[in-house]
């Protein structure tokens, strides 16, 4: 008979043997580059095995970085590696001066949780002690500008409204790809005839059934070949670009990122202006995904900026308010018992009480596909952590005792199916792993 290894070694050999040495790739066949937040994520799980491995990931990923600071979704891998799209139907370095010269990215961004990740990352080290200790914070001081320079990227470009309210062209930035969230903004976007072919690589390696539809992914293709017109211009990109979202957990991560990025800055002493720009930043984003919050539901809501309208769809991004704060306090109490209620986690059929991507009462949950009704264990990792920073420590504990369980059987799999707890999408997923390393390496 053989023994199954522990659930901390196989998540400690599932990022190793995803290290190209340069990078952690995604997932091995399905996303084999660097993803900007599943980075920052694995990050967090290297942290525990290697601390000086998991800052040279994020390094790899600053290296990357647009000369006007924003981080790219995408880093291409220098090995041949096959992912439509690569980085040709991007042509970033062709049409934009902003792109890195030495290293080929995609032409957006995705979510800021990167300060969180330095932060997690230097909290583990110096838990560690000795040269670990050293290692991070040399890091962190490094770090620092960098993440700054992405904050102020995004503050300048991608506040349309001036509200603190982030904008997302392409729903691949919010990373929840094909979420009924942005199903009415892509009723907008008509891909024209001039749209180049292509040849999706996706369906070689997932059922189609999980996966978005051609339909949708004219749509990502066409959005891409906007931005390409304008050159990949911040200002003419947003000006333009048939799809533009107030994106509500977007700019929730990023109000909890200002402030986490704020007091890594005061501890480490970095300029006191600096430092009042991020609380600002932190305190108007706040305010705004606030301002979103649906009376008749007590959830968050995005708002499609180029039809004017809210997005109602019940997704986990309903929650955001509990990531990064500003509600009343009895309206934040309601949003936190929402979370345990029998929509949510407390829905009798899950198989694992964590938040599902799309309330299993909604007429838009898929149970199999993708961003449409599948748990994400990397989504209740955040949860768990914003929690456990609010000093809700019953809840973070859920989230995270349950999702170490929606793991347990050491496949790693990009989501589950909720009902059954069926890996689904791709094994052996990076972000998996180390958040499961994470959660059983916990020490407070
Ligand atoms: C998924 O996104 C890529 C496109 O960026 C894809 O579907 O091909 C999303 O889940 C995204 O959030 C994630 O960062 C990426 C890699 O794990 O996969």
């Amino acid at each position: 008979m053989t023994l199954a290894p522990p659930l901390t070694a196989r998540a400690a050999y599932v990022l190793r043997g995803n290290d190209t040495g340069a990078l952690v790739t995604a997932a091995p066949q399905l996303y084999p580059h660097m993803w900007s937040w599943d980075a920052a994520f694995i990050a967090i799980g290297l942290a525990h095995l290697d601390v000086g491995r998991a800052c040279a990931e994020l390094d790899t990923l600053f290296a990357a970085q647009w000369r006007g600071g924003m981080l790219p979704h995408i880093v291409y891998s220098q090995q041949a590696a096959d992912y439509f799209p690569g980085p040709d139907r991007w042509g970033v370095q062709e049409l934009s001066a902003q792109a890195p010269r030495r290293v080929r990215t995609s032409g957006i961004c995705q979510p800021p949780v990167h300060a969180i990740a330095v932060h997690r990352l230097l909290e583990i080290a110096r838990g560690r002690g000795g040269l670990d200790r050293a290692v991070a914070e040399d890091f962190a001081w490094r770090a620092w500008p960098k993440l700054f320079a992405w904050h102020h990227w995004l503050a300048e470009h991608r506040d349309p409204g001036g509200e603190g309210l982030l904008a997302i062209v392409h729903g691949w930035e919010s990373g929840m790809d094909n979420s009924p969230r942005w199903d009415p903004a892509y009723a907008n976007v008509r891909p024209g005839p001039d749209l180049p072919p292509y040849t999706r690589r996706d369906l070689r390696l997932v059922e189609a059934g999980m996966r978005p539809s051609d339909a949708e992914y004219d749509r990502y293709l066409w959005l891409v070949e906007e931005m390409r017109r304008v050159g990949y211009h911040p200002g003419r990109v947003v000006r333009g670009s048939s799809f533009l979202v107030g994106d509500v957990f977007f700019t929730a991560i990023f109000a909890l990122a200002c402030e986490v990025l704020a007091e890594l800055g005061e501890q480490i002493g970095q300029p006191a202006t600096m430092v009042a720009e991020l609380a600002g930043w932190a305190h108007r984003s706040r305010a705004a995904v606030a301002a979103t919050v649906d009376p008749a539901t007590g959830l968050a809501r995005d708002r499609d900026f180029r039809a004017g309208e809210w997005i109602a769809t019940r997704t986990l991004a309903g929650f955001a308010p509990l990531l990064c704060g500003g509600l009343e306090p009895q309206a934040e109490q309601q949003l936190r018992s929402i979370v345990d209620g029998s929509d949510w986690c407390g829905h009798p059929d899950l198989a694992a009480a964590v938040l599902p991507s799309t309330a299993p009462s909604d007429p838009a949950f898929r149970p199999r596909q993708y961003w449409r009704g599948p748990q994400w264990p990397v989504m209740a990792w955040l949860f768990s952590w914003a929690f456990a920073r609010r000093g809700w420590t019953e809840q973070a504990e859920k989230q995270r005792a349950e999702g170490i369980r929606l793991c347990a059987d050491g496949t790693f799999a990009e989501y589950y199916h909720p009902l059954t707890g069926q890996p689904l999408g791709s094994l052996d997923q990076s972000w998996t792993a180390a958040v499961v390393l994470d959660w059983l390496c916990y020490s407070g």
